[in-house]
């Protein structure tokens, strides 16, 4: 290694260990306050890495990401600025330290959920590899974090498809408090790179030249398309798990023999050895040293920027002024002139999936099975692979890596859509959807977005596990759009309107719904989310309704018509946001309502538009607001009991003929 790289990696190492002493010495004095994960013992790789990354390389990193995030370049005062929740720091303070994202540095992400930094990684380099930019993405990690599945997943991706990628596990031998050897049954954690075909190297983390060689062997495989290398660098944790914590559950003795053997002293001693000059070190430490204690001075003391209410929910969505019930009517174009076909909901899917693609080469689609010929379960995707290549492509059974790949590629720009397969699937998805896809826009200080979409199948009749409709967990999740179609030509809108859409939506559809046939207009166009629909004008009671239960409403609303009851019917349409200027004018005229949906009553949809609709029209309303859906169990095969599990159109004309009595 020459001297100048030698001397470089010295800095950036010697710079960390003097802002983590910095910051330790503020939390210890009570100056500064904040959940801090020190790197001590773990400086030079990162400082290796940076140096041989080049400036299109990309990065995602964990909580313990203060070594990582300042050798790629970030300042101190943006990092411990961002730790302490100022407005100096890098994310404006909204993150905090598990936050820290600066694209201009190639920063993409930092998470603090154990592993998941690797399919959020893959989906950075698959979209590196589709745009065939030249980037390769190094994702770091723990030790401990190789334990959870979603590391495996993205290990496989990753292998499979040839990811220009770099796992970089630090292995400082602790996960939290419990010791490596009580959660691994490997002596070298590079050995689970064999189960995928995977080089992996084991190197010693105080080693400059050794890790450089991994490196660089490392980076030029995934540059040149070969793929992705697994790399544990081994450390020793010098300190605690946090800054605070005592560690009272290693061994005092293990724990000073280490402190004596700090690898960043000793890497000094070497390079004096070789013949770095003891000047030419106390310049750089004495560079450094200004720059952190003017940094940590400017933390310290600059006061907080006041911040306003709107502030607190600006940076959720890409519109600031987003709320989860509007009053205010997007604008609708006219649908297109030109043919109207008559085709089934599957078919407007299909349709509008090949119009995204075909529009922008930035879609792209990931799912089980979806690549042709299957074409998926259920024909949503066919033709895609055909017509597009590699864009759709069928994946491993492993939601996680769909998803995250859905988070990277969208943080780097693409227009991902992600089939799950059914929606009882969401929960191995979930972490995907709610920590990362919803909640990056707002850690990052409005610096990154996930414009992906979920596209997602409900009630196939088969049971607990494959048909329960559980839009309400996504909808109690700041940060995710969440709508469901009724007919094809809303269905092609609105799938195009998601793909379209700056922020993750989740785009629900129902089995029951799939062949059933309406008309759609052939050409493009886009319905706006957040916008509902008068279905059909009455003047007695409203039914609101979504996906399959608008058909129950239309049938319950043909029958009350015979008893001389005019129903007004509303297809919300879109969920989140759900279009409260559309329900106060109806239900203002009506003045009762009865919300129909297929998912749990309780703590579901149709509770928090009753709320909403008894605030808003106190006093005017003839009855409480009703609700018909899902009976407070698991969604259950038996026919018979199906049918007593949600009541649909019988249901409806009951409440509504109560309501009227
Ligand atoms: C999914 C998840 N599970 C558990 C935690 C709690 N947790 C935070 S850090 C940590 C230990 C991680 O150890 P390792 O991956 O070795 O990283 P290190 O802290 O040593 O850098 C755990 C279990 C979490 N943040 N995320």
């Amino acid at each position: 290694m020459d001297k100048s790289t030698l001397l470089e990696i010295y800095r950036k190492s010697f710079r960390t260990r003097t802002a983590e002493e910095a910051v330790l010495r503020q939390l210890r004095a009570g100056k500064l306050a904040f959940s801090f994960y020190p790197a001590t013992g773990q400086e030079i790789a990162p400082a290796v890495l940076t140096s041989l990354l080049e400036p299109q390389d990309q990065m995602v990193t964990i909580y313990r990401n203060i070594a990582d995030v300042l050798a790629r370049g970030l300042s101190v005062k943006e990092f411990v600025g961002e730790c302490v929740g100022h407005s100096l720091g890098v994310c404006g303070g909204k993150g905090g330290g598990m936050g820290v994202a600066k694209p201009e540095l190639g920063l993409m992400m930092s998470t603090g959920i154990v592993g998941s930094s690797g399919v959020i990684g893959a989906g950075l380099a698959l979209a590196a590899q589709l745009r065939k930019d030249n980037r390769v993405v190094a994702v770091s990690m723990g030790d401990g974090a190789t334990s959870i599945g979603s590391v495996h997943e993205a290990m496989l991706f990753a292998s499979l498809w040839k990811l220009p990628m770099i796992f970089v596990i630090h292995n400082n031998g602790w996960s939290e408090s419990t010791p490596f050897s009580q959660y691994s049954v490997l002596e070298q954690l590079s050995d689970r790179a064999k189960g995928y075909d995977m080089p992996g190297f084991t190197v010693s983390g105080r080693d400059p030249e050794a890790l450089a060689q991994v490196f660089s062997a490392a980076i030029a495989r995934a540059r040149a398309g070969e793929g992705p290398t697994f790399i544990e660098s081994k450390t020793y944790r010098l300190c605690g798990h946090y800054a605070a914590d005592p560690a009272g559950y290693r061994d005092k003795a293990e724990w000073e023999a280490e402190k004596a053997n700090d690898p960043l002293p000793q890497l000094r001693a070497r390079m004096l050895e070789a013949g770095t000059s003891e000047a030419e070190l106390a310049a750089i430490e004495a560079a450094v040293k200004v720059e952190v204690d003017a940094d940590m001075e400017a933390v310290t003391s600059t006061p907080v920027a006041a911040r306003t209410n709107a502030d607190v929910t600006s940076d959720v969505y890409a519109d600031p002024e987003f709320r989860p019930i509007s009053l205010t009517r997007p604008k609708a174009e006219p649908l297109p002139e030109g043919p109207v076909i008559e085709v089934t909901m599957r078919d407007s899917y299909n349709n509008a999936l090949h119009t995204a693609f075909a529009e922008d080469e930035r879609v792209l689609m990931l799912g089980e099975d979806i690549a042709d010929p299957a074409s998926g379960v259920v024909g949503i995707s066919k033709g895609l692979t055909n017509r597009f290549g590699d864009r759709c492509r069928s994946t491993p059974i492993a939601e996680q890596a769909i998803f995250g790949c859905c988070v990277g590629a969208a943080l780097a720009g693409m227009k991902p859509v992600g089939e799950l397969l059914m929606m009882d699937f969401l929960p191995v998805a979930m972490d995907m959807m709610v920590n990362h896809a919803a909640k990056a826009r707002y850690m990052t200080g409005g610096q990154m977005h996930v414009p992906m979409t979920m596209m997602t199948l409900v009630g196939t009749g088969n049971g607990a596990q494959h048909s329960h409709s559980s839009e309400a967990w996504l909808m109690h999740t700041p940060g995710l759009k969440v709508v469901y179609p009724s007919n094809p030509t809303d269905a092609k809108g609105l799938l195009l309107s998601c793909i379209d859409d700056p922020d993750p939506c989740v785009f629900v559809h129902h089995m029951g719904q799939l062949f059933q046939k309406g008309p759609m207009p052939e050409a493009a166009y886009r319905i706006p989310l957040g916008l509902a629909k008068v279905v059909r004008e009455g003047s007695d009671v409203t039914l609101i309704a979504y996906g399959p239960t608008v058909a129950d409403a239309v049938k319950a609303a043909d029958e009350l018509a015979k008893d001389g009851i005019s129903a007004e019917i509303v297809d919300l349409r879109s969920l989140v946001p759900l279009d409260g200027a559309t329900l106060l004018e109806s239900v203002g005229k009506t003045r009762r309502a009865i919300v129909a949906h297929r998912a749990t009553e309780f703590m579901g949809p149709a509770g928090e538009i009753a709320a909403f609709l008894h605030k808003e029209l106190f006093g005017r309303l003839k009855a409480p607001v009703a609700r018909v859906a899902g009976a407070y169990s698991p969604v259950p095969k038996h026919a018979g009991l199906l049918a007593m599990h949600y009541k649909g159109a019988g249901a409806i004309i009951e409440n509504a003929r109560d309501m009227l009595k």
